[in-house]
């Protein structure tokens, strides 16, 4: 029996973020579940990245802190080629601390997240602090947060009754969390977006204890909205073939999902 949503169903859901309904439409419209990672150092491939992928992604993840050469002309040069391509910018914080850190630390620095990313992620061992610290400077300007559910490395201590505390925490503040970091599909609510970190053509991993799965598996198997990928798509010898070809096969692995 086939109970699952489009994401175009689910963009219209009534409780729904409206940021979950703007990346879910986008999704729609451009055939993309495939968020690329632009793992690079400086800040003229990065743009460069965006430009040429833009149109095959729904979102560009970043980690500003690996840049070099950061600067705020940067940033603004990265939200018009957002606006552009359409596509949503993901920076990969990953924040961790007491809420009134992570309002500074969201807000204010040299990088003021908050100003050109739409979307943040944050671990949930702080407690629901993290989020309130966040919440309370994303959510005045419509930012949206992922609470890292599980981790795609080896030996991950996110798992089980922590992952289950992670969604309950997701629910409480569902105002500003509109989804996880995860492996597979853990929670049953269709406004939350579970995206998926780890993706490669074949699985496997890395010498660092990264561990791979296939756009198949996460998608039709694992029942994940989002594919991330980075080195399958940056190592490659032509970077806009690997994006469109990540695209397609994550597009066929969700119709099939769907059973149409
Ligand atoms: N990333 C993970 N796993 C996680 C989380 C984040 O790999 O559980 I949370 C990040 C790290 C890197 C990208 O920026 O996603 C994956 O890159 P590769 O596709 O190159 O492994």
């Amino acid at each position: 029996e086939n109970v699952e949503l489009s994401y175009a169903n689910r963009a219209t859901l009534p409780n729904l973020h409206p940021l979950a309904s703007k990346l879910l439409k986008i999704m729609e419209e451009k055939k993309s579940n495939l968020c690329v990672s632009a793992d690079v150092t400086s800040s003229e491939e990065l743009l460069q990245l965006a430009d040429s992928l833009g149109p095959s992604i729904c979102m560009l993840k970043t980690h500003v802190d690996i840049l070099k050469d950061y600067t705020a002309a940067f940033s603004q040069k990265l939200q018009a080629l957002a606006e552009k391509h359409n596509f949503l910018i993901f920076e990969d914080r990953k924040f961790a601390d007491i809420g009134n850190t992570v309002k500074h630390q969201y807000e204010g620095g040299l990088y003021q997240i908050s100003s050109w990313s739409h979307i943040v992620n944050a671990h949930a061992v702080p407690g629901p602090g993290v989020v309130k610290g966040l919440s309370a400077v994303g959510k005045p300007l419509g930012r949206g947060c992922l609470l890292i559910a599980q981790m795609s490395s080896q030996g991950s201590l996110a798992t089980g009754e922590y992952t289950n505390a992670v969604l309950q925490m997701a629910e409480e503040q569902s105002d500003f969390v509109i989804g996880f970091i995860c492996g597979s599909k853990i929670s049953k609510r269709p406004e939350f977006i579970h995206m998926t970190p780890g993706v490669q053509m074949q699985a496997g991993g890395d010498v660092l204890g990264q561990q791979y799965s296939t756009p198949e598996e996460v998608l039709c198997n694992k029942g994940s909205d989002v594919i991330i990928v980075g080195r399958g798509i940056l190592e490659a010898p032509d970077r806009l073939k690997a994006a469109e070809s990540y695209r397609k096969s994550g597009w066929e692995a969700y119709t099939k999902r769907l059973g149409r």
